[in-house]
């Protein structure tokens, strides 16, 4: 038996994942307004001299990237992370002193972040690229970030073993269980960038290195890039198999297969990192293509996400009368917001997949690399799959842990149409621009190579922005009336399904983390150390840090 029982979180556990949750989203909202000025600015309309936070497009990019996809999701994250783990285990958390101790890391990075961003001091984007360089106190709050992320490891971890102890012979239930998948995954992953950050990128900027090794740099940067994306997708996930079928009504379909998932992103995550370096030399061909095979690998469990959440979907539709091939779609709770933002976010990734292939493409990535298509892909994969059902969740989460009613439904539901069309129109435009040549992280509009071709597809996608803008006001306005303006005393359940077949037999395996996390680490050495090996060996610390900005 994988259910839940119902249990109500103590109020300073709840007061945790508040503040988690909302320094995240005031991130985001500042980070929105950012991506607004971008898409203006490529289209011809530059804000930056209006706009007295930011001097000019690279300092609001490399605000915009580091908030949105380094701290809203980590904060969310964390506090998100927290919340499924306790009330999944049914238990207090153990470690609610050390909960406490970690946000206060976390956030005490973030003053240094916020700080060297906001002074034009980092602007180097949220890849970090050497030998773009900036204030140290940059690196140091990120690196604290990430320590608090360890922290939240530590914690849940605890809780886990302190159950298991209390509870032997019982399957994980599924929701802790997800949870655990993705914070096993991001310890193993976060390796790389604690390494390039203490190793080079501090010391560094501190003057105590002659220069740096940008190909080290990057390379260690990319170990943690692309296992970073799944950090972020498998909470979004967890909603998806384990939270929204019982919003629509349904089951989940297979609990096997969703294990499966889950424990199959913890090897395919991190040996695919090459796949961000197919056009840097340095790294052999060889072990490019076996970077490009493996991200092929990685594919698969969200295919059978795609599959099982569907499948689950569907469960809801026809439990609620829905008849035919399509007629269940229908049938779903469109009128819900937190319903209808996940939908509408799966819908989105279905695309977001699709361009990841194209990018996966050893070839063709040669011809989308360093363009507008790139973007393009991810404001579907991160900022829609990830960002919209987090909006979703909010939908439900703020209410249950504040005991306020949802202050607008409407202004939610239109919240989430408005993300999706915008995002639809933004990105369609990206891919289309991209595909034409235009390059990323560049002021299009003030370039003197601006080619005329690229003004329809520019228009398009700034018109796109405009919408996510209306959006996010929508969203932020929502969240501060839920907050302090709703009517209080109302309780909201917190959504957990259950498996079709309940107590199903299963193998062992996919309830057991070692012999994955053991075979991660086979893989993971075979397919990065001897390129590790040699790029240490050969280290050439040489490249003075630019700061053209
Ligand atoms: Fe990616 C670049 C390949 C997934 C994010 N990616 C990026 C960057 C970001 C990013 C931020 O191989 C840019 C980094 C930078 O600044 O340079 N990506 C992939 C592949 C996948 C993929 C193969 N990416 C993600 C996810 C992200 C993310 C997830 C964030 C959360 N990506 C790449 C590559 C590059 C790259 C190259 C480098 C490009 C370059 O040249 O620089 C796969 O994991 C995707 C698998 C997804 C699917 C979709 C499953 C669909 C589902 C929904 C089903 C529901 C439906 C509707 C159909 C297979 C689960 C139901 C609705 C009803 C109404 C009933
Ligand atoms: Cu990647």
């Amino acid at each position: 038996m994988s259910g839940v029982a119902p249990y109500e979180m103590r109020t300073s556990e709840k007061r945790l994942v508040l503040w988690f949750i909302g320094i995240g989203f005031a991130h985001l909202a500042v980070g929105i307004l950012m991506g607004l000025l971008q898409g203006l600015q490529h289209a011809g309309i530059d804000l930056y001299r209006v706009v007295p936070l930011v001097r000019h497009y690279y300092q609001g990019l490399s605000i915009h990237g580091v908030f949105n996809v380094l701290v809203f999701t980590t904060y969310f994250i964390a506090g998100f992370l927290l919340f499924v783990t306790g009330y999944g285990l049914g238990r207090p958390l153990p470690g609610l002193r050390l909960g406490w101790v970690t946000f206060w890391v976390m956030t005490a990075g973030l003053v240094l972040v916020d700080w060297a961003l906001l002074a034009n001091k980092a602007s180097v984007l949220f890849t970090s690229y050497a030998p773009l360089q900036a204030h140290p106190a940059y690196y140091v709050g990120l690196v604290l970030v990430v320590v608090g992320t360890w922290l939240l490891l530590v914690i849940m971890t605890q809780a886990y073993l302190a159950w298991r102890r209390e509870n032997p012979g019982r399957r994980t239930p599924l929701i802790t269980f997800g949870a655990l998948a993705t914070i096993f995954m991001w310890g193993l992953a976060s390796v790389g960038i604690a390494v390039q950050f203490v190793g080079l990128l501090i010391p560094w900027s501190l003057g105590l290195l002659p220069g740096v090794d940008p190909l080290l740099s990057r390379t260690l940067f990319w170990f943690t890039g692309h296992p970073i994306v799944y950090f972020w997708l498998l909470p979004a996930y967890i909603s998806w198999y384990f939270m929204l079928p019982r919003q629509v009504g349904g089951r989940l379909f297979s609990e096997p297969l969703a294990r499966l998932a889950f424990l199959l992103f913890i090897p395919l995550s991190l040996p695919v990192g090459f796949h961000h370096q197919y056009l840097d030399p340095g790294v052999s061909v060889g072990y490019k293509a076996i970077h490009g095979l493996l991200t092929f690998a990685v594919f698969m469990p969200s295919m059978l996400t795609a599959f099982t959440v569907l499948a689950s979907v569907e469960t809801g539709g026809r439990a609620r009368g829905g008849r035919g091939w399509l007629g269940w779609i229908g049938r779903l709770p469109w009128q819900d917001p937190s319903v209808t933002a996940q939908l509408l976010a799966m819908v989105l990734f279905a695309f977001g997949g699709i361009s990841g292939l194209v990018n996966a493409s050893f070839t063709v990535n040669l011809v989308v690399h360093n363009t507008l298509f790139v973007p393009g892909h991810f404001h579907l994969t991160v900022g829609t799959a990830v960002a919209l059902t987090f909006m979703g969740v909010t939908y439900w989460l703020v209410p249950h842990l504040t005991g306020r009613r949802l202050w607008s439904r409407k202004a939610a539901l239109w919240q989430a149409w408005l993300w999706f069309f915008g995002m639809t129109l933004m990105s369609r435009g990206m891919v289309w621009a991209g595909m034409l040549g235009a390059p990323r992280r560049t002021a299009l509009g003030s370039a003197p190579y601006f080619q005329p071709e690229w003004t329809d597809p520019l228009r398009l996608a700034a018109f796109g922005g405009v919408l996510l803008t209306v959006s996010g006001v929508l969203f932020f306005v929502n969240l501060v009336g839920t907050l302090w303006g709703a009517p209080r005393g109302v309780t909201t359940e917190v959504p957990v399904a259950e498996p079709v077949e309940e107590g199903r037999a299963m193998p062992a395996f996919l309830d057991r983390f070692t012999p994955w996390v053991t075979v991660t680490a086979v893989l993971v050495a075979a397919a990065y150390l001897p390129t590790l090996y040699r790029l240490f060996a050969e280290m050439r610390l040489t490249v003075p840090g630019l700061r053209p900005y």
